[in-house]
């Protein structure tokens, strides 16, 4: 840094934009760029001026007649037919790039006042398709502008992004501090640095303002998790556990509550349960006490085994709506060369202590693991039964093979693809890991399975 000739004085434009998604399926389940939009905060506390697109906008002033608004801030994005990329051309399914038109995304480049440079995000990895689209989209409006592309996909894949992105930068990992640095260097402008990587109470909260509309507020109270969960790829992404102070969160809460009317809250951490005591107790008794009327949503499962009767209790009265538990797979033997974060009958346990507490089965899903290399079906079909009988509803969570994973070499030899060579096969819809002769009619058969009876324990 210290050769840089810093000396620009107006404020440079960054211009953020969160692309399409490509995919056989989508829905707005609380599913928002919150990395993207936590750069965007940081950067704006040093100075910089922002424009933002959101391809996946579901609130544009344009097309907001035509989506269907969901429960609790959810709902449908707009959707049209694309063809499938070749190497799904088997996949019995349509495909569909999910957002707004492209010729709105053109409207809104050619209408933007140059930027000094693009960040663009990236989420899953297989949806490379909708981040290289509009790319080739920004090359196409502003030749002359930098592209740094970060996220989750840049970071899993890093050398496919830098190989086939065509973009400028690729960004691997948390870098907020990289991307400041680089901007700097691009721009000529001296900001200053304002936050400290291990104090997450200096980062500014995610610049979720910038969206057309407040559907929901996804919060983040922590990054990293201290399991290391053979078929996840937290640890990867997130080398460190760190966490934000409960007042820090409570007060982001309150923020947006209070400055813009928001009612839904979806909790992303992976580990929000863990160290209760010095975290989500606090975090909990502080929405309580200050009487903030709000609904919470974990669509990203809570840990089983920490949830005691005393947090059921506080997850009631601090509004929580939709829980979800990441159950995996209801059968313990062998577990461990998976994850050891469950254990036998704690499932059961944590389920008595949220019904105790007052929550119907309505409000509860377990996450089961579907697709998992190798897994034996009739367990699967034995799980879902196990979660209905307790009267809580099993979600199937498809899986994912996500390199720098332990589990990403038994996925590559369980495939029927080519795994390695194209992350659109760890796309979660095509059951990359179920081998020849692979029945659609059995996976229809196990998610019919998952309707509700009434069945109760
Ligand atoms: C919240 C979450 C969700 C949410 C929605 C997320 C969304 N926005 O769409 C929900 C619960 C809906 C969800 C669903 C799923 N998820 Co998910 N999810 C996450 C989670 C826990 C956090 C993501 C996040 O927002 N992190 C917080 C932000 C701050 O971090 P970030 O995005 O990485 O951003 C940082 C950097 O990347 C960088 N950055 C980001 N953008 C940019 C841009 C630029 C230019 C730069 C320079 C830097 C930069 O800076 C940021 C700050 O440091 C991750 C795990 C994790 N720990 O990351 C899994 C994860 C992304 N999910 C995963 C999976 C498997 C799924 C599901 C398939 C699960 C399932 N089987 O159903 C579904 C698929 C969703 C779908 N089809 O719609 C996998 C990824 C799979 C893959 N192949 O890519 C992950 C990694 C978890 C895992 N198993 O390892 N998920």
């Amino acid at each position: 840094m210290s050769n840089l000739n810093l000396h620009r004085k107006d404020y440079p434009h960054i211009l953020l934009i969160n692309p399409w998604i490509d995919d056989f399926a989508a829905y707005d389940f609380w599913a928002k760029p919150l990395g993207l939009l936590t750069i965007a905060g940081i950067l704006r506390m040093h100075g910089f001026k922002l424009t933002y697109i959101d391809c996946l906008d579901r609130f544009h002033p344009q097309i907001t007649n035509t989506v269907n608004p969901g429960k609790f801030g959810k709902g449908h994005y707009l959707k049209r037919k694309i063809p499938k990329p070749e190497k799904l051309r088997d996949v019995p399914r349509t495909y569909s790039r999910y957002g707004i038109p492209e010729a709105l995304v053109q409207k809104a480049l050619r209408e933007s006042p140059r930027p000094d440079a693009v960040l663009v995000t990236s989420l899953m990895t297989y949806w490379y398709p909708g981040v290289f689209a509009l790319i080739k989209i920004i090359r196409e409006i502003m030749p002359e502008v930098p592209i740094l592309l970060g996220g989750i996909y840049a970071t899993l894949c890093y050398d496919h992004a830098v190989e086939h992105a065509g973009a400028d930068w690729v960004l691997s990992g948390e870098s907020e501090a990289e991307v400041v640095e680089i901007l700097e260097r691009l721009t000529g402008f001296a900001s200053g640095r304002r936050f400290l990587h291990d104090d997450l109470d200096t980062y500014p909260y995610p610049a979720l303002d910038l969206q057309h509309a407040i559907a929901y507020i996804p919060i983040l109270t922590g990054r990293g998790c201290p399991f290391h969960c053979a078929y996840c790829a937290s640890g990867f992404l997130n080398r460190q556990f760190r966490r934000r102070s409960p007042e820090h969160v409570v007060e982001e809460i309150a923020y947006w509550h209070k400055k813009h009317a928001v009612k839904d809250f979806a909790f992303y951490d992976d580990a929000l349960l863990i160290d209760a005591d010095s975290h989500i107790m606090p975090i909990l008794e502080g929405v309580i006490r200050r009487g903030i009327s709000v609904r919470f949503h974990t669509p990203n499962a809570l840990h089983i085994r920490p949830l005691s009767k005393q947090i059921a209790r506080l997850l009631f009265r601090a509004g929580f709506k939709t829980i979800r538990l990441g159950l995996e797979t209801a059968f313990f033997k062998n577990r461990q060369s998976l994850d050891s974060k469950v254990g036998p009958s704690e499932f059961e346990q944590s389920v008595s202590y949220l019904k105790e507490a007052g929550f119907g089965g309505e409000s509860i899903g377990a996450y089961l693991l579907f697709g998992l290399p190798g897994q034996d079906i009739g367990q699967l079909e034995a799980s879902i039964k196990i979660v209905r009988a307790c009267g809580v509803k099993p979600v199937l969570a498809q899986y994912s093979p996500i390199p720098h994973t332990a589990l990403w070499g038994d996925a590559v030899k369980a495939s029927r693809y080519d795994l390695a060579s194209d992350p659109i096969f760890h796309n979660n819809s095509i059951f990359a890991c179920q081998k020849e002769p692979f029945s659609w009619e059995k996976i229809s058969y196990l998610k019919k399975l998952t309707q509700p009876e009434g069945d109760s324990c």
